[in-house]
């Protein structure tokens, strides 16, 4: 290890973190025409400031060396406020507990630069041990809600048992990302609850949710889908009945579990959604991005479920903490139909894809449903094929 001076280590990390949040990105050369990837991850864990994890006092920290480790940065809500794209991201320490920090950038692919602090997010009666995961919702009742995983050990694990935890849904308000008013946690008829979601407008009058019910901490067992339910009030939210909005399937990308995304998007052909999809392989889970639309006036009410999967991880994404995962939790709409989906991959770092909102709802119109078996899904190929070799003039 090379000897540097206190002054010299100091001005290297400052500069490395400065050179890393100051780089410009570019789209990956190719694109589907779906949606286009860009080169660099827009956040790591290495974009976090470096008074965050060194002590730069040198008689307390003589040899400059890191003292709060940051592992990862993923799954970030995102909203546009203020002019900015703003990430809320979930920062990982090396301590495994992770917290909410907020990002923001002018153009929505590049140079997105923490605040300097994270989110102090108050606590309820019962503190939460980890949060994660927070779903930002700008909702016509004028607040801003972050919707987020709360967990907690298992109070009736069997003794010896330290891994067994309760999942639930936070939520808590705010006009700036920055104060924060928690609410109670959600309530609902489900054992476990993660990848809730508030929609954005109020229906019927009411407060509505996406959610994802589940039995256990990790497997959705007799629940899961993507579920739905109401309730009068936020500040002490009870959804008394859930339904399903999109169910897992055997041998599809969702057979496992699946969950809400993003809140969804209103278009005029119906509420654009992404969701995550899960599947078992003999190299563990792999999670997947897919896109479907919901009705108007009934947004619980499925209209169009293109087959497959949007964006399944690629290149260094299939590798991280938990490897072969995507998974997003934010996106952001322009006023010009510009849409920027920021997910992360393997658990490990934030990414960016664009598309327009015209793009994602012409492949959810227009891309076959899963027809379930293989024979189905050849003729479904073979009618392509015969369309494009007749308009090619010919074939083999
Ligand atoms: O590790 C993959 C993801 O696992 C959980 O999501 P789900 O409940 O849908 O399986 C979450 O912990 C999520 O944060 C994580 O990315």
């Amino acid at each position: 290890m090379r000897i540097e001076s206190f002054d010299e280590r100091q001005r290297q990390i400052f500069n490395d973190y400065e050179r890393l949040v100051a780089r410009p990105n570019q789209p990956e050369d190719r694109s589907n025409g779906v949606v286009q990837r860009w080169r660099h991850p827009v956040l790591t864990a290495a974009h976090t400031p470096p008074f965050w994890r060194y002590d730069f006092e040198e008689a307390a920290n003589p040899l400059l060396l890191e003292r709060i480790a940051v592992n990862a940065v993923f799954n970030p809500g995102a909203i546009f406020l203020d002019g900015k794209f703003c990430l809320m991201a979930r920062v990982e320490g090396a301590d495994r507990k992770s917290f909410f920090a907020v990002a923001e950038s002018e153009s929505g692919v590049d140079r997105f630069r923490f605040r300097d602090r994270p989110v102090v997010m108050p606590s309820t009666a019962d503190p939460d041990i980890n949060v994660y995961d927070m779903r930002l919702v700008q909702h016509e009742d004028g607040w801003i809600y972050g919707l987020f995983c709360t967990e907690r050990k298992d109070p009736n694990a069997r003794r010896g048992d330290l891994s067994s935890a309760v999942a639930q849904c936070g939520i808590a308000r705010t006009r700036d990302l920055e104060i924060w008013e928690r609410l109670p946690d959600l309530k609902t008829p489900s054992p476990q609850q993660r990848n809730v979601v508030l929609h954005p407008e109020f229906v019927n009058g009411t407060y509505a949710f996406y959610t994802r019910p589940q039995d256990g901490f990790i497997e959705a067992g007799s629940g899961g889908g993507i579920g739905w339910g109401l309730s009068d009030r936020i500040e002490e939210a009870v959804i008394e009945h859930e339904t399903i909005v999109h169910d897992r399937a055997y041998h599809t990308i969702s057979e496992l579990k699946n969950g809400l995304g993003p809140a969804p998007i209103r278009t005029a052909h119906g509420w654009l959604q992404l969701a995550h999809g899960v599947r078992g392989t003999a190299a563990g889970l792999r999670y997947v991005l897919y896109a479907f639309l919901t009705d108007l006036d009934e947004p619980w009410r499925v209209t169009y479920a293109p087959a497959g999967y949007l964006l399944a991880p690629a290149g260094e994404e299939v590798v991280g903490d938990v490897s072969n995962v995507v998974f997003s939790c934010g996106w952001i709409a322009r006023p010009d139909g510009d849409l920027f989906i920021y997910y992360a991959s393997s658990d490990t770092r934030c990414h960016v894809a664009t598309t327009t909102v015209e793009r994602l709802v012409d492949y959810c119109t227009n891309t076959p449903p899963d027809p379930l078996r293989s024979a189905a899904c050849v003729a479904q190929r073979l009618e392509l094929i015969e369309r494009n070799l007749k308009l090619m003039g010919g074939g083999r």
